[in-house]
Protein backbone atom coordinates (compact mmCIF):
# COMPACT_ATOMS: atom_id res chain seq x y z
CA UNK A 1 0.00 0.00 0.00
CA UNK A 2 1.24 3.53 -0.76
CA UNK A 3 0.32 6.50 -1.42
CA UNK A 4 1.92 9.30 -4.33
CA UNK A 5 1.56 12.72 -3.46
CA UNK A 6 1.83 15.48 -6.65
CA UNK A 7 1.83 19.28 -6.83
CA UNK A 8 -0.26 20.46 -9.67
CA UNK A 9 -0.17 24.31 -10.93
CA UNK A 10 -3.26 25.63 -12.16
CA UNK A 11 -3.54 28.98 -12.32
CA UNK A 12 -2.14 31.29 -10.06
CA UNK A 13 -3.39 28.16 -6.96
CA UNK A 14 -1.51 25.21 -6.34
CA UNK A 15 -3.12 21.63 -5.55
CA UNK A 16 -2.48 18.98 -4.17
CA UNK A 17 -3.21 15.38 -5.77
CA UNK A 18 -2.84 11.89 -4.02
CA UNK A 19 -2.66 9.03 -5.38
CA UNK A 20 -4.26 5.26 -2.99
CA UNK A 21 -2.37 2.71 -4.31
CA UNK A 22 -3.03 -0.73 -3.15
CA UNK A 23 -1.04 -3.72 -3.49
CA UNK A 24 -2.71 -4.97 -6.20
CA UNK A 25 -2.17 -1.82 -8.39
CA UNK A 26 -5.65 -0.18 -8.22
CA UNK A 27 -5.14 3.43 -8.17
CA UNK A 28 -7.93 6.35 -7.20
CA UNK A 29 -6.44 9.74 -7.38
CA UNK A 30 -7.97 12.78 -4.91
CA UNK A 31 -7.32 16.59 -5.28
CA UNK A 32 -7.76 18.56 -2.38
CA UNK A 33 -9.60 20.92 -5.03
CA UNK A 34 -13.23 19.69 -4.65
CA UNK A 35 -11.90 16.40 -3.28
CA UNK A 36 -12.41 15.00 -6.71
CA UNK A 37 -11.44 12.12 -7.82
CA UNK A 38 -9.65 12.57 -11.25
CA UNK A 39 -8.72 8.75 -11.88
CA UNK A 40 -9.50 5.93 -10.69
CA UNK A 41 -7.19 2.65 -12.03
CA UNK A 42 -9.15 -0.80 -11.67
CA UNK A 43 -8.54 -4.10 -13.29
CA UNK A 44 -10.26 -5.86 -16.05
CA UNK A 45 -10.95 -9.26 -15.75
CA UNK A 46 -7.80 -10.22 -17.15
CA UNK A 47 -5.83 -7.61 -14.89
CA UNK A 48 -5.78 -4.91 -17.11
CA UNK A 49 -6.16 -2.05 -15.20
CA UNK A 50 -7.83 1.10 -16.56
CA UNK A 51 -9.72 4.68 -16.01
CA UNK A 52 -13.56 3.99 -15.23
CA UNK A 53 -14.28 7.47 -13.91
CA UNK A 54 -14.60 10.59 -15.65
CA UNK A 55 -11.98 12.76 -16.09
CA UNK A 56 -10.65 16.17 -17.11
CA UNK A 57 -7.32 16.05 -19.24
CA UNK A 58 -6.60 19.67 -17.79
CA UNK A 59 -6.84 20.60 -14.37
CA UNK A 60 -7.61 23.85 -15.30
CA UNK A 61 -10.86 22.43 -16.49
CA UNK A 62 -11.77 21.40 -12.70
CA UNK A 63 -11.74 25.46 -12.49
CA UNK A 64 -15.35 25.37 -13.99
CA UNK A 65 -16.66 22.02 -13.78
CA UNK A 66 -20.45 22.44 -15.17
CA UNK A 67 -20.89 18.38 -15.12
CA UNK A 68 -19.02 17.87 -11.32
CA UNK A 69 -16.78 15.50 -12.38
CA UNK A 70 -15.68 13.16 -9.49
CA UNK A 71 -16.51 16.24 -6.62
CA UNK A 72 -17.68 16.22 -2.97
CA UNK A 73 -20.83 17.80 -3.35
CA UNK A 74 -22.86 19.62 -1.09
CA UNK A 75 -23.48 20.89 1.53
CA UNK A 76 -26.93 20.11 -0.02
CA UNK A 77 -26.73 17.58 -2.56
CA UNK A 78 -29.45 17.91 -5.67
CA UNK A 79 -31.46 20.49 -6.13
CA UNK A 80 -33.75 23.04 -3.27
CA UNK A 81 -36.83 24.14 -4.98
CA UNK A 82 -36.91 28.04 -5.63
CA UNK A 83 -33.58 28.12 -3.47
CA UNK A 84 -35.22 29.22 -0.03
CA UNK A 85 -36.15 26.99 2.82
CA UNK A 86 -37.64 27.96 6.11
CA UNK A 87 -36.41 27.13 9.16
CA UNK A 88 -37.85 27.69 12.85
CA UNK A 89 -39.88 30.39 11.42
CA UNK A 90 -37.41 32.21 9.52
CA UNK A 91 -36.80 32.06 5.71
CA UNK A 92 -33.69 31.83 4.28
CA UNK A 93 -32.66 32.51 0.66
CA UNK A 94 -29.79 30.33 -1.41
CA UNK A 95 -28.19 31.64 -4.37
CA UNK A 96 -30.04 30.53 -7.49
CA UNK A 97 -27.28 28.79 -10.03
CA UNK A 98 -29.77 26.55 -11.95
CA UNK A 99 -32.74 28.28 -13.02
CA UNK A 100 -34.96 29.18 -10.07
CA UNK A 101 -33.72 26.85 -7.67
CA UNK A 102 -30.03 26.10 -5.78
CA UNK A 103 -28.45 23.30 -7.26
CA UNK A 104 -25.33 21.08 -5.81
CA UNK A 105 -24.60 23.78 -2.77
CA UNK A 106 -24.36 26.92 -4.98
CA UNK A 107 -21.06 28.10 -6.10
CA UNK A 108 -18.43 27.50 -4.53
CA UNK A 109 -19.94 24.32 -2.36
CA UNK A 110 -17.18 21.51 -1.64
CA UNK A 111 -16.98 21.13 -4.90
CA UNK A 112 -14.60 24.22 -5.46
CA UNK A 113 -13.31 24.65 -2.17
CA UNK A 114 -9.78 23.46 -1.32
CA UNK A 115 -10.34 20.90 1.64
CA UNK A 116 -7.25 20.04 4.13
CA UNK A 117 -5.72 17.03 3.78
CA UNK A 118 -3.67 14.37 5.69
CA UNK A 119 -3.04 10.82 4.68
CA UNK A 120 -2.94 7.79 6.76
CA UNK A 121 -1.19 4.43 5.81
CA UNK A 122 -1.62 0.95 7.76
CA UNK A 123 -1.18 -2.75 6.42
CA UNK A 124 -5.02 -3.07 5.30
CA UNK A 125 -5.96 0.05 4.03
CA UNK A 126 -4.63 3.59 2.71
CA UNK A 127 -6.58 6.87 3.17
CA UNK A 128 -7.31 10.97 2.93
CA UNK A 129 -8.84 12.69 5.80
CA UNK A 130 -10.38 15.54 4.46
CA UNK A 131 -11.41 18.77 6.45
CA UNK A 132 -13.53 22.04 5.91
CA UNK A 133 -15.08 24.45 7.59
CA UNK A 134 -18.28 25.92 6.27
CA UNK A 135 -18.91 29.58 7.43
CA UNK A 136 -22.24 30.36 8.56
CA UNK A 137 -24.09 31.64 6.19
CA UNK A 138 -21.67 30.64 3.47
CA UNK A 139 -24.00 30.27 0.42
CA UNK A 140 -26.83 31.41 2.40
CA UNK A 141 -26.57 28.15 4.90
CA UNK A 142 -27.31 28.70 8.66
CA UNK A 143 -24.72 27.69 11.00
CA UNK A 144 -21.17 27.10 11.08
CA UNK A 145 -20.59 23.75 9.75
CA UNK A 146 -17.21 21.35 10.23
CA UNK A 147 -17.16 18.53 7.64
CA UNK A 148 -14.90 15.91 7.64
CA UNK A 149 -14.82 13.66 4.54
CA UNK A 150 -12.15 9.95 4.95
CA UNK A 151 -11.78 7.85 1.75
CA UNK A 152 -10.41 5.01 2.12
CA UNK A 153 -8.41 2.31 -0.28
CA UNK A 154 -8.59 -1.29 0.63
CA UNK A 155 -6.83 -4.88 -0.89
CA UNK A 156 -10.27 -5.89 -1.24
CA UNK A 157 -10.71 -3.07 -4.52
CA UNK A 158 -13.20 -1.04 -1.87
CA UNK A 159 -13.20 2.44 -2.13
CA UNK A 160 -14.78 3.95 1.15
CA UNK A 161 -16.10 7.60 1.80
CA UNK A 162 -17.28 8.44 5.14
CA UNK A 163 -18.72 12.13 5.76
CA UNK A 164 -19.12 13.60 8.84
CA UNK A 165 -20.78 17.21 9.75
CA UNK A 166 -21.39 18.62 13.05
CA UNK A 167 -23.02 22.62 12.84
CA UNK A 168 -23.55 24.90 15.63
CA UNK A 169 -27.10 26.26 14.62
CA UNK A 170 -29.79 23.90 13.13
CA UNK A 171 -28.96 23.50 9.22
CA UNK A 172 -29.57 20.95 6.25
CA UNK A 173 -26.90 18.71 5.25
CA UNK A 174 -26.94 15.98 2.54
CA UNK A 175 -23.30 15.33 0.77
CA UNK A 176 -22.08 13.67 -1.81
CA UNK A 177 -19.55 12.42 -4.26
CA UNK A 178 -20.61 12.92 -7.83
CA UNK A 179 -18.11 10.68 -9.81
CA UNK A 180 -19.26 9.29 -13.04
CA UNK A 181 -18.31 5.77 -13.28
CA UNK A 182 -17.45 3.93 -16.59
CA UNK A 183 -16.56 0.68 -16.58
CA UNK A 184 -15.41 -0.49 -20.30
CA UNK A 185 -12.19 1.10 -18.90
CA UNK A 186 -10.66 4.40 -20.51
CA UNK A 187 -13.63 5.72 -21.71
CA UNK A 188 -14.06 3.18 -24.77
CA UNK A 189 -17.69 3.16 -24.90
CA UNK A 190 -20.66 5.35 -23.31
CA UNK A 191 -22.73 3.39 -20.46
CA UNK A 192 -25.75 2.70 -22.44
CA UNK A 193 -24.93 -1.27 -22.33
CA UNK A 194 -24.18 -1.13 -18.41
CA UNK A 195 -26.57 -3.21 -16.61
CA UNK A 196 -27.53 -1.78 -13.28
CA UNK A 197 -29.29 -3.41 -10.64
CA UNK A 198 -30.64 -1.55 -7.83
CA UNK A 199 -32.35 -2.60 -4.45
CA UNK A 200 -35.00 -0.24 -4.70
CA UNK A 201 -38.83 -0.17 -5.71
CA UNK A 202 -39.98 3.51 -5.33
CA UNK A 203 -38.32 6.89 -6.79
CA UNK A 204 -39.16 10.35 -6.41
CA UNK A 205 -41.03 12.00 -9.40
CA UNK A 206 -40.03 14.92 -10.86
CA UNK A 207 -41.79 17.92 -12.67
CA UNK A 208 -40.02 19.29 -16.53
CA UNK A 209 -37.18 21.51 -13.85
CA UNK A 210 -36.14 18.23 -11.97
CA UNK A 211 -37.86 19.34 -8.94
CA UNK A 212 -39.65 16.67 -7.20
CA UNK A 213 -42.91 17.11 -7.11
CA UNK A 214 -44.17 15.55 -3.59
CA UNK A 215 -45.13 12.33 -5.17
CA UNK A 216 -42.85 8.66 -4.51
CA UNK A 217 -44.24 6.32 -7.27
CA UNK A 218 -43.79 2.39 -7.64
CA UNK A 219 -41.05 1.02 -9.97
CA UNK A 220 -43.47 -1.34 -10.78
CA UNK A 221 -44.19 -1.70 -14.48
CA UNK A 222 -41.49 0.59 -15.49
CA UNK A 223 -38.05 0.99 -16.71
CA UNK A 224 -37.28 2.39 -13.46
CA UNK A 225 -37.56 -1.32 -11.95
CA UNK A 226 -34.11 -1.82 -11.64
CA UNK A 227 -34.48 -5.11 -8.96
CA UNK A 228 -33.61 -7.39 -11.32
CA UNK A 229 -31.29 -6.06 -13.30
CA UNK A 230 -31.43 -3.61 -16.70
CA UNK A 231 -29.30 -1.60 -19.46
CA UNK A 232 -29.24 1.59 -18.90
CA UNK A 233 -30.48 2.03 -23.00
CA UNK A 234 -34.12 1.17 -21.59
CA UNK A 235 -34.31 4.62 -19.97
CA UNK A 236 -32.83 6.14 -23.30
CA UNK A 237 -35.34 4.94 -25.49
CA UNK A 238 -38.30 4.87 -23.03
CA UNK A 239 -40.88 7.18 -24.04
CA UNK A 240 -42.31 7.44 -20.21
CA UNK A 241 -42.72 10.52 -18.93
CA UNK A 242 -40.68 10.47 -16.25
CA UNK A 243 -37.30 9.29 -18.78
CA UNK A 244 -38.62 12.27 -20.94
CA UNK A 245 -38.32 15.06 -18.04
CA UNK A 246 -35.38 13.82 -17.32
CA UNK A 247 -34.12 14.60 -21.35
CA UNK A 248 -33.67 10.53 -22.51
CA UNK A 249 -32.47 9.13 -19.55
CA UNK A 250 -32.54 8.67 -15.31
CA UNK A 251 -31.67 11.73 -13.47
CA UNK A 252 -33.67 10.48 -10.50
CA UNK A 253 -33.55 9.79 -6.48
CA UNK A 254 -34.38 6.29 -5.91
CA UNK A 255 -35.60 5.24 -2.32
CA UNK A 256 -33.43 1.86 -0.96
CA UNK A 257 -35.22 -0.98 0.21
CA UNK A 258 -32.26 -1.65 1.98
CA UNK A 259 -33.61 -5.62 1.45
CA UNK A 260 -29.85 -6.47 0.56
CA UNK A 261 -26.18 -5.64 1.42
CA UNK A 262 -25.63 -4.38 -2.03
CA UNK A 263 -28.10 -1.47 -2.83
CA UNK A 264 -26.78 -0.74 -6.38
CA UNK A 265 -24.39 -3.25 -8.82
CA UNK A 266 -23.11 -2.13 -12.50
CA UNK A 267 -22.11 -4.59 -14.33
CA UNK A 268 -19.66 -4.36 -18.08
CA UNK A 269 -20.20 -7.51 -20.02
CA UNK A 270 -16.88 -6.54 -22.65
CA UNK A 271 -14.63 -6.09 -19.98
CA UNK A 272 -16.08 -7.97 -17.01
CA UNK A 273 -15.77 -5.23 -14.47
CA UNK A 274 -18.47 -4.99 -11.87
CA UNK A 275 -19.38 -2.28 -9.31
CA UNK A 276 -21.37 -3.03 -6.17
CA UNK A 277 -22.20 0.01 -3.89
CA UNK A 278 -22.71 -0.57 -0.03
CA UNK A 279 -24.45 1.99 1.72
CA UNK A 280 -25.97 3.42 4.78
CA UNK A 281 -27.87 5.57 2.54
CA UNK A 282 -31.74 6.03 2.06
CA UNK A 283 -31.68 6.46 -1.38
CA UNK A 284 -29.51 7.42 -4.46
CA UNK A 285 -29.29 9.82 -7.73
CA UNK A 286 -29.02 7.99 -10.72
CA UNK A 287 -28.18 10.13 -13.11
CA UNK A 288 -27.28 9.15 -16.75
CA UNK A 289 -25.28 11.85 -18.16
CA UNK A 290 -28.30 12.82 -20.40
CA UNK A 291 -27.22 16.39 -20.58
CA UNK A 292 -23.57 15.88 -20.22
CA UNK A 293 -21.97 18.83 -22.51
CA UNK A 294 -20.56 17.22 -25.32
CA UNK A 295 -16.83 17.96 -26.70
CA UNK A 296 -15.07 18.50 -23.30
CA UNK A 297 -11.61 17.18 -23.39
CA UNK A 298 -11.39 14.55 -21.26
CA UNK A 299 -8.36 12.23 -20.25
CA UNK A 300 -9.35 9.53 -22.93
CA UNK A 301 -11.22 11.44 -25.26
CA UNK A 302 -13.80 14.21 -25.74
CA UNK A 303 -17.09 14.20 -23.70
CA UNK A 304 -20.78 13.03 -25.38
CA UNK A 305 -24.33 12.46 -23.81
CA UNK A 306 -24.43 8.81 -21.78
CA UNK A 307 -20.43 8.67 -21.14
CA UNK A 308 -20.45 7.99 -17.08
CA UNK A 309 -22.98 7.06 -14.92
CA UNK A 310 -23.37 8.82 -11.40
CA UNK A 311 -24.88 7.11 -8.01
CA UNK A 312 -24.91 9.89 -5.75
CA UNK A 313 -25.49 8.27 -2.53
CA UNK A 314 -27.74 10.54 0.12
CA UNK A 315 -30.85 11.95 1.41
CA UNK A 316 -33.47 13.63 -0.22
CA UNK A 317 -33.80 17.92 -0.58
CA UNK A 318 -37.39 17.16 -1.71
CA UNK A 319 -37.52 16.64 2.55
CA UNK A 320 -37.46 20.60 2.94
CA UNK A 321 -40.14 21.25 1.04
CA UNK A 322 -42.64 17.90 1.38
CA UNK A 323 -43.21 14.89 3.71
CA UNK A 324 -42.14 11.61 3.89
CA UNK A 325 -38.61 12.08 2.11
CA UNK A 326 -35.33 10.76 3.75
CA UNK A 327 -34.48 13.98 6.00
CA UNK A 328 -31.91 16.31 5.41
CA UNK A 329 -32.28 18.42 8.09
CA UNK A 330 -29.32 18.67 10.89
CA UNK A 331 -29.99 19.80 14.18
CA UNK A 332 -27.56 22.11 15.97
CA UNK A 333 -24.60 19.88 17.44
CA UNK A 334 -26.06 17.03 15.86
CA UNK A 335 -23.83 14.26 14.08
CA UNK A 336 -23.72 13.36 10.66
CA UNK A 337 -22.60 10.71 9.55
CA UNK A 338 -23.00 8.91 5.95
CA UNK A 339 -20.96 6.24 4.50
CA UNK A 340 -20.79 4.50 0.71
CA UNK A 341 -18.55 1.79 -0.12
CA UNK A 342 -17.59 1.25 -3.84
CA UNK A 343 -16.28 -2.43 -4.17
CA UNK A 344 -14.87 -3.29 -8.14
CA UNK A 345 -14.58 -6.32 -8.93
CA UNK A 346 -15.21 -8.57 -11.78
CA UNK A 347 -17.03 -11.17 -13.47
CA UNK A 348 -15.91 -13.97 -14.90
C1 LIG B 1 -26.78 15.49 -11.27
C2 LIG B 1 -28.12 15.83 -11.78
C3 LIG B 1 -28.27 17.04 -12.49
C4 LIG B 1 -27.08 17.73 -13.04
C5 LIG B 1 -25.78 17.38 -12.39
C6 LIG B 1 -24.55 17.69 -13.11
O1 LIG B 1 -26.72 15.23 -9.93
O2 LIG B 1 -29.16 15.65 -10.86
O3 LIG B 1 -29.36 17.10 -13.32
O4 LIG B 1 -27.03 17.76 -14.38
O5 LIG B 1 -25.72 16.26 -11.68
Amino acid sequence: MEIKTDVVSVKDQKWKEFTLINDHGMEVSILDFGGIITRAMTPDRDGKLENVVIGFNNYEDYLDNPGYFGALIGRVAGRIEKAQFELDGKAYTLPKNEGDHHLHGGEPGFHKSIWSVVPFENKEEVGLTLTLDSKDGENGYPGNLRMTVIYTLTNENALTIAYEGVADQKTVLTATNHSYFNLSGNLKTDIQEHEITLDSSEFVELDEELIPTGSILNVDDTVFDFRNGRPMKDGVSSEFKQNLVANHGYDHYFLFDHTKEVSAQVYEKESGRELKVITDQPGVVMYTSNNLPEGLKLRERESARYLGLCLETQASPASIHHDGFPSVWLDKDEKYYAKTTFVFGVRE
